[in-house]
């Protein structure tokens, strides 16, 4: 497909969400609000466009779904045990007391974070589902303090508009923009319905992106890096997902 066409696919997006009489009014539109996300060049680009620039005008505050404490799911599926590495396994034999969460990037003060540290911070809950894109979901409460509050403590350069979260566990790492960064739902977690967050689950520390489906909310989380483009990560498609062939924008 010629660049000209997929311009063209990606601003006819644009137009039908918004409603804008042009494609060119569409073109500006979409770069002046960041609707092109960090994979929407690829094969697949347009429908990723579209997606995103849909839920992004539609749904910009929008609250993922909480439900009542009587539909936590009593048999959440967790899909993994832990990571089977050297690293992980000595932090689970000194019960975690040295997690660190680094955030550094585009932040005036870089902080390592420990677990107390965090749980310093204003503590919040919120009952919500985690989706994975295999067809499962179960409903949890999940206990932790919002990113925003992190980001506030160290930061954040007005140019940001990416923050990047990686999991101790090789392999895992994934981004979202800062309208999810700093949504009030996106949550640092350490603990899930009333107990420490189980390492099943992701624990001692994971990021719940309850508006997204599940590869989002990456477990075991050690590092984050804050930044105004995806272009010097991975393959500078915004996280492993898009690497595997899934969308680097998985809102539900
Ligand atoms: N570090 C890490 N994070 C991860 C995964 C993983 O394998 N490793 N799986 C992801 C996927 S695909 C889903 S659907 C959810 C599953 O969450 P659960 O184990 O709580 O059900 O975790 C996500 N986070
Ligand atoms: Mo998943």
């Amino acid at each position: 497909m010629s660049v000209i066409s997929r311009r063209k696919l990606i601003t006819t997006g644009v137009v039908a969400v918004a409603g804008v009489a042009g494609l060119s009014a569409a073109d500006r539109i979409a770069k002046r609000y960041g609707l092109i996300p960090p994979d929407g060049g690829g094969i697949y680009g347009p429908g990723e466009t579209l997606t995103y620039a849909a839920q992004r005008l539609l749904t910009k505050h929008s609250l993922a779904r909480e439900f009542p404490r009587s539909m936590i799911s009593e048999k959440p599926f967790g899909n993994e045990l832990a990571p089977p590495t050297d690293a992980f396994k000595h932090h689970q034999a000194a019960g975690f007391a040295d997690w660190k969460l680094d955030v550094g990037g585009m932040v005036e003060r870089p902080t390592a974070f420990s677990l107390s540290d965090l749980k310093s911070l204003p503590t919040h809950s919120q009952i919500t589902e985690v989706v994975c894109e295999e067809g499962w979901s179960y409903v949890a409460e999940w206990i932790g303090t919002p990113l925003s509050g992190v980001l506030n403590e160290v930061g954040v350069h007005p140019q940001a508009r990416y923050v990047v979260y990686y999991s101790i566990e090789p392999d895992w790492w994934e981004s979202v923009d800062m309208a999810d960064a700093l949504h009030p739902q996106t949550f640092l977690t350490m603990g899930m319905n009333n107990g420490n967050l189980p390492v099943h689950f992701g624990g001692p520390l994971r990021l719940r992106v309850p508006r997204q489906l599940g590869y989002k909310s990456v477990k075991f989380i050690t590092r984050m890096t804050v930044t105004d483009s995806m272009k010097k990560f991975g393959k500078g498609l915004g996280s492993a997902s898009p690497e595997a062939g899934y969308s680097w924008y998985a809102g539900i």
